[in-house]
């Protein structure tokens, strides 16, 4: 284990020595496709920062949900009209965009969800529920967000399972021989994200993965912070299931994404009933649809759906592996940057991180350095992040976060640590 304070130097040493963007990312030109960014806030130009938290649509995604309500909205799946149809077909070519951008097998294997937690929430009430029984246990680590524990803590509670947790070190990695060890022949299911939205650890699935499969134990990713920055093949993972959310990925908010192997969502009990998830309805008995429509019940956000497809057209365009290069440089110049400030303690300095960089200041409380970022018109997040057993595992109440995207620059990084220094001076 490392100590806090080796940690801090760990962080510097990790810093790439290159400053500059890779060449041939033109981030002001990519900046002009999100209007958004071009406000002021308080007088100031808007420096977005927490894009780990929601990140911004480009008018492509815009562009595609006005054309849904203006000229082609209609319900899927049931109507004989042109606009049902076209409505069905771009739905449905959504589901195909998200399966090549997951590397899934099949577009069966994709079931559109409002987002990560409702994955999560599938997989514990479907797969879990009917797997998991008393004395058996779930694994998961301690860097999970509330959406990867508390679904997890229901299922242990209504079956008398137990709900086991893989500890981090100092720099926010997870201990892989301790992870090794719990799993054990009780282990109904590992869940674990594969980029921490509290400190940015990259965690190395796919060793945890194999580790899991070698004791016969299938894997939920929780991919909700990584999906947005690293390239995802579930099949070269070997994920059992993998699920993100479209608002973190460039997309509109409430539509996400569940994979999960064919063989497992085919065995696995419907998660709600109604319309659209059904073969056949009688008062005696009812048969279900086949997959993965067994898993979209009623009317889904048909609109974000189409929006998502966007999303994913326009990350295929810019190379999600150039923009994710690039944040790289943004991520490593700002740790660079925010470590070299006195009295400013990086909290996650793990060695593989994308896009977040969490931090605590001497003497003032993160809600406080949140609310004075924002008079500078510096958009961050400040609290536990909805990881409030990371913050008690490094025995602090709350950080600031700054989290990046491919559209954020060189300069607002420099806004953000003229900004910390303006909070100490207040503070002083
Ligand atoms: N898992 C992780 C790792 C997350 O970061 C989040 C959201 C979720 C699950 C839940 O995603 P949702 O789209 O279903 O809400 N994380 C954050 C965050 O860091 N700040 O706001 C939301």
């Amino acid at each position: 284990m490392t100590t806090p304070g080796t940690a801090k130097d760990a962080a510097a040493a990790s810093v790439a020595t290159q400053e500059m963007p890779p060449r041939g990312f033109d981030v002001q030109k990519i900046r002009e496709d999100f209007p958004i960014l071009k406000q002021t806030v308080y007088g100031k130009p808007l420096v977005y920062l927490d894009n780990a938290a929601t990140a911004q649509t480009p008018q492509t995604v815009i562009d595609a949900i006005d054309r849904f309500y203006l000229a082609q909205c209609a319900n899927i799946h049931r109507g004989i009209h042109l606009l049902s149809e076209r409505s069905t077909a771009e739905y449905e070519e959504t589901r195909a965009k998200a399966q090549r951008f997951l590397g899934a097998a099949e577009t069966r294997e994709i079931v559109f969800v409002r987002g990560t937690t409702e994955a999560i929430n599938l997989v514990a009430n479907s797969y879990g529920r009917k797997h998991v029984g008393a004395g058996d246990e779930i694994l998961i680590t301690a860097m999970e967000h509330h959406s990867n524990i508390v679904p997890w803590q229901m299922l242990c509670e209504e079956k008398g399972a137990v709900l086991r947790v893989a500890p981090i070190n100092d720099a926010g990695e997870i201990v892989i021989e301790e992870f090794e060890k719990l799993l054990n022949r009780r282990t109904r299911l590992v869940s674990v994200s594969h980029v921490s939205n509290a400190l940015g650890t990259v965690n190395p699935v796919e060793r945890m993965i194999e580790m899991a499969h070698g004791k016969g134990v299938p894997v939920m990713i929780d991919g909700a912070q990584a999906a947005p920055h690293l390239k995802i093949n579930v099949q070269k993972l070997d994920c059992d299931f993998y699920a993100f959310s479209g608002h973190k990925l460039y997309g509109p908010t409430g539509i996400g994404i569940l994979y999960g192997k064919a063989s497992l969502l085919e065995a696995m009990p419907p998660y709600q009933g109604g319309g659209d998830m059904i073969r056949t309805v009688s008062f005696e008995k009812t048969t279900y649809n086949a997959l993965p429509y067994k898993f979209e019940a009623g009317t889904p956000n048909i609109a974000g759906t189409i929006g998502l497809g966007a999303a994913i057209d326009y990350l295929n365009q810019l190379g999600l592996e150039q923009a994710a290069a690039y944040e790289h440089e943004l991520l490593a110049y700002a740790t660079k940057k925010v470590s070299q400030l006195p009295g400013v303690r990086i909290i996650g300095t793990a060695r593989e991180k994308a896009s977040v960089l969490s931090f605590v200041i001497d003497g003032v409380h993160p809600h406080d350095a949140g609310t004075i970022l924002d008079q500078q018109g510096i958009a961050v997040r400040a609290g536990h992040h909805c990881a409030m057993p990371v913050m008690e595992r490094f025995g602090i109440p709350a950080t600031t976060r700054a989290s990046f995207a491919f559209y954020n620059t060189i300069e607002e990084v420099d806004a953000l640590v003229s900004g910390i220094e303006k909070v100490q001076e207040v503070f002083s």
